[in-house]
């Protein structure tokens, strides 16, 4: 989505997780911890981290800025990017790694654990609902990563069977705003 907002194209190759595809030796010379995604430059040089992957673009293709223009921008704009990861993506993904089994080969799942992170998840969104009712978009007027990770990780949530309810009318108005830009179909 992020690319997409920029109109960057880029040649990809899927790897299949489940098959362990990301835990080869090779893999490993691209990215030591296995994780995907991975950006491989022509030069051989290899950036892992989503975020830091977006960085690298945001220098190269400055507008639309995404990663914010003014100091206060970018601060306001990393410290809910930060928020999204910390305080949803990450209880999310652990959630689902915990509930659903799927790493099973490579880990040991604690499903008590995945429970309690779904409750964290659910706590993240009552509190982003207030933020919500007074802000357009997570950072404020402007849309930015942060909206992309939380819009990105809510569609993933489903999965786990998180969901928006009664309780989460302003991420509900924010969700349709965000999810009807063009580069929501990425
Ligand atoms: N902090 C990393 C997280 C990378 C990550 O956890 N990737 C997952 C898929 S979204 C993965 O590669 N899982 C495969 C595995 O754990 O074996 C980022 O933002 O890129």
């Amino acid at each position: 989505m992020f690319l997409a907002e920029k109109g960057i194209t880029l040649d990809t190759i899927e790897l299949d997780l489940k098959n362990g595809d990301n835990l080869t030796a090779e893999f490993r010379t691209k990215n030591p911890f296995a994780k995907v995604p991975v950006l491989e430059l022509d030069d051989g040089s290899c950036i892992s981290e989503s975020i830091a992957i977006c960085r690298y673009f945001e220098e190269l293709h400055p507008e639309p800025a995404l990663m914010g223009a003014s100091p206060l921008q970018k601060a306001q704009i990393e410290m809910w990017q930060r928020r999204a990861e910390f305080g949803f993506l990450l209880p999310v993904g652990m959630g689902f790694q915990h509930c659903s089994g799927f790493f099973k080969d490579r880990m040991t799942p604690n499903e008590a654990w995945g429970k309690d992170c779904v409750k964290s998840a659910y706590g993240y969104l009552k509190m982003l609902d207030k933020h919500l009712a007074e802000n357009k978009y997570l950072a404020g007027e402007q849309f930015s990563i942060a909206d992309i990770t939380m819009l990105t990780t809510l569609d993933f949530a489903k999965v786990i069977d998180i969901r928006l309810n009664e309780k989460h009318l302003n991420v509900k108005r924010w969700y349709e705003l965000v999810s009807s830009r063009e580069s929501a179909k990425a």
